[in-house]
């Protein structure tokens, strides 16, 4: 398998270089593709270096099999037809071709079979903060239909980018060390704060990523569950984490829905209470699954269950599951 990574500096970039050699993706030859910043780096897979090319207009993608894309929407958008020109997949991490209607919007442990019908070639990875959810849903639509979702997020620094985590240790040291706090990746201040905005406004009063979690929820599970959101930056490094309340049509027992969710692919239960045991994102960062936990009955709605969720934005929410979408193509043979 030929397989190019657009954006491999990035922090979803590097997480594609970790994650395709700890899962033994089938990479035979691999192209890497930068900005200018980062033409003429190197990185090392699997004991090899390869440089970093400009990402250009060019034929660099003839006979890629596999691209995942990591640059930013105006990057994909400028660059997809040069990607797909010669037959590659091209995974996009980027919000640029999400909701579009010859786009699939997949998470594969909910609807994996949607990446097989993508007439431009592109596949699009959704949202962290809604892969998380919906893999931690999914388990419980198919006890019963979810008609209602409301969400509080607790997205990291991670959310933001490589530059963003760097930016919030910068924060801790300059007010330690008693210097003006440097501002330039959050709207505010993210040490000691939380941030009730994630993304620009939009004419409803509701963010573009709250818009984000409403939308793609509705595409991924095929359903018309409606999601209100709020997303909210803490100052946790990595890993995002939600608390969740679902309104399903029949009234669902916390023992059904623990029992669904611990059989369900990607999802760990980590629920005791009584021992403090509750998924963290100090624990959750550099994991795989979605942990989830405090799965209780919501007190306001005799059909509602409330739970907690934490999850490892880089992974699950960006790179992992752009891996997982190629392995599963390569697993049913529909690569090209
Ligand atoms: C964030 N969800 O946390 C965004 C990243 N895609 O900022």
């Amino acid at each position: 398998m030929k397989v190019a990574i657009v954006g491999v500096s990035g922090a979803v970039g590097q997480e594609f270089l970790r994650v395709l050699a700890e899962r033994d993706f089938p990479v035979d030859d691999l192209l890497l593709f930068g900005s200018s910043r980062s033409a003429g780096s190197k990185y090392t897979f699997r004991g090899k270096e390869y440089e970093v090319r400009l990402l250009q207009h060019n034929d660099d993608f003839k006979g890629v099999d596999i691209a995942f894309t990591s640059a930013g929407a105006g990057t994909s958008k400028e660059f997809a037809a040069d990607i797909t020109k010669y037959g590659a997949v091209m995974i996009d991490n980027s919000s640029a071709f999400r909701m579009d209607d010859d786009v699939p919007l997949v998470v594969p442990e909910c609807n994996a079979e949607d990446a097989l019908n993508r007439p431009r070639g592109i596949i699009a990875n959704p949202n962290c903060t809604t892969i998380m959810m919906v893999v931690v849903l999914q388990p419980i639509e198919r006890l019963s239909h979810i008609r209602r979702i409301h969400i509080a997020s607790y997205q990291s620094a991670s959310g933001a980018g490589a530059a963003a985590m760097a930016e919030l240790q910068q924060q801790y040291r300059e007010i330690i060390d008693g210097k003006p706090v440097t501002v330039s990746k959050f709207p505010h201040q993210l040490a000691y704060n939380v941030i009730p905005q994630i993304d620009v406004f939009q004419p409803n009063g509701y963010t573009k990523e709250e818009m984000k979690m409403f939308n793609e929820t509705r595409k991924i599970m095929h359903s018309d569950v409606r999601c209100s959101a709020m997303c909210v930056r803490v100052s946790s490094l990595r890993a995002h984490s939600e608390s969740v309340w679902i309104e399903t049509e029949r009234p669902i027992e916390v023992d059904e829905a623990r029992a669904a969710l611990a059989a369900a692919p990607g999802v760990t239960v980590e629920d005791d209470p009584a021992n403090l045991v509750y998924p963290m994102p100090l624990d959750t960062a550099g994991k795989d699954d979605v942990y989830v936990g405090r799965i209780r009955k919501d007190l306001a709605d005799d059909c509602g269950l409330t739970l907690w969720l934490s999850g490892d934005q880089i992974r699950k929410g960006a790179a992992l599951n752009a891996v997982q979408i190629a392995e599963y193509l390569v697993k049913v043979g529909n690569v090209k």
